[in-house]
Formats: structure tokens, sequence, C-alpha cells
């Protein structure tokens, strides 16, 4: 990890730190609050499901700390396993049809698009083409 990166990864933990509970932990709630995201979203959701490594329902500083470095100092296998253990929510490894489905919806409702149950499985085929 760089310098620049050491440095921005001790801004996240002083700031993650600000909102912990007693025993340094975030639970869900706080670290959407900590993050400045206030809805449970649909990427906010997996995204601190990846954080809690040991799925205990909080992130302690080490969580935080091996999330914020795989994000900021990992190598390009790293981040691809990190989107990958984003859309992969029952963790088998591979992205089915049906998750890729769910990430697509979460994705239109997310950004205010429209689209319709058609488009979404028109455009679920396109990227799962087999
Ligand atoms: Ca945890
Ligand atoms: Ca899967």
């Amino acid at each position: 990890m760089d310098k620049e990166s050491k440095t921005l990864l001790e801004k996240i933990q002083t700031h993650f730190l600000k909102f912990s509970e007693a025993g340094g932990t975030l639970s869900k709630q706080t670290f959407l609050q900590a993050l400045g995201d206030r809805k449970d979203s649909f990427f906010a959701d997996r995204f601190f499901q990846y954080i809690d490594r040991n799925q205990d329902g909080v992130v302690d500083m080490r969580e935080l700390t091996q999330g914020a470095a795989v994000l900021l100092g990992g190598s390009d296998m790293d981040k691809i396993g990190f989107l990958l253990s984003l859309y992969d929510m029952d963790g088998s490894g591979e992205i089915s049809r049906e998750e890729l489905r769910r990430v697509l919806t979460a994705c239109v409702l997310e950004s205010n698009m429209h689209f319709s149950d058609t488009h979404l499985d028109y455009l679920t085929n396109a990227l799962f083409d087999e």
C-alpha cells in the first residue's frame, strides 16, 4: 500500500472510530451512518456483509481495516473478489442468473431509472450469455 493509501486508511479508521460503540464496533446502522448513507439500500447492505467477515452483525476495527485495505491497496484479483462477493449473495463462488437479476434490479431502483420487468429480463439475459 502506498503512502497516500495509508494516510487515507488512517482517516477512515479515525472517522469510523467516532461512530463506534463500546468495544470499538459498529452495528449496521451506525456503519451506514458513518458512510453518510442512512437508507438501507441493497448495495449498502451487501457492502456491510462484505466488511463483516465473521458475520456477527457488527464491524470491528480489524474488519474495517481489512476491508478498506483491499479497496485501497489490494491487487486486481482482490478487487475482483470484492465485486464478486458483493454480487454472490449465497457465497457459492459464482454469480447466478438470479443474483445478477437482483443486482440489476437494485441498480435500476437505486438510480431511479424506470425499467419494466421485460427490460430487466432482457438485460439479464444479454449479460448472462452462457
Ligand atoms: Ca464482525
Ligand atoms: Ca452465488
